[in-house]
């Protein structure tokens, strides 16, 4: 039986972006159950399908036949584990250390940028970019940062992605550069052709392609506009 994936709305969720992209890319085969953020109230649709699930009641989810994978970080490793033929990891020890470091970091770190940018993938805030870099010297710091880590990995790469091949460290870095995209922060060279492949991945492409479809204007993931 292949596995079943829990989603939330293309456009927003990030977290459930990755698995699915890796997922995707990796031609690992799942069944997609996407849950639509109605609300995060007790009473939601959303809360009453994934908390029997997971009792943190957040996606994404995956499923494997009697096990349940919660939190993104697990269900990728769970998935690198079950497929050790496939590179889901570089395969360098020094590489594949490298990429965890980095997935750790956009795990736990990132703050700024994540709470000011949200992903959004359908939209489009070059004004507030400029506005919260302006502003915000803690969010310019974070960007610093993050151009230079990912400018020194790719530098270092023998291919276009972080490790060479794509790998979860760029699931992981694919959200990021849709909101560093959405909303016109500025980057090194390096940094704009990373984000450029990124888009151009098949698994994010589809990801995309369908974000566009969804249409689905969610108040609560709206912090900028009142309508789409
Ligand atoms: N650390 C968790 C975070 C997951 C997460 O926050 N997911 C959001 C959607 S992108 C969610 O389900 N939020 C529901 C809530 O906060 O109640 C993971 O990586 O899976």
């Amino acid at each position: 039986m292949p596995y079943t994936l829990y989603i939330g709305n293309k456009n927003y969720s990030s977290w459930s972006m990755r698995p699915w992209v890796v997922m995707k890319h990796f031609d690992i085969q799942f069944e997609e159950k996407l849950v639509r953020f109605d609300s995060f109230a007790a009473d939601s649709i959303f809360k009453q399908t994934i908390v029997p699930l997971n009792q943190y009641g957040t996606v994404p989810v995956l499923v494997d036949n009697d096990l349940i994978v919660t939190d993104t970080l697990a269900i990728c490793e769970y998935l690198a584990d079950k497929h050790p033929d496939l590179p889901l990891w570089p395969t360098n020890i020094n590489q594949r250390t490298q990429a965890r470091i980095l997935v750790a970091k956009m795990y736990s770190g990132y703050q700024h940028i994540r709470h000011h940018f949200p992903m959004n993938i359908e939209a489009s805030f070059p004004e507030i970019g400029q506005i919260v870099l302006r502003d915000h010297p803690e969010v310019k710091k974070e960007r610093q940062l993050l151009d230079q880590s990912l400018s020194t990995a790719l530098q270092k790469s023998e291919g276009d992605y972080l490790f060479g091949q794509f790998s979860i460290a760029d699931a992981f870095y694919a959200p990021m550069c849709l909101r560093l995209k959405n909303f016109n922060i500025p980057t090194s060279e390096t940094l704009e052709r990373y984000i450029h492949t990124v888009c151009q991945t098949k698994g994010v492409q589809d990801w995309i392609s369908d974000a566009l479809l969804e249409k689905d204007f969610i108040p609560m993931d709206e912090p900028y506009r009142f309508s789409r």
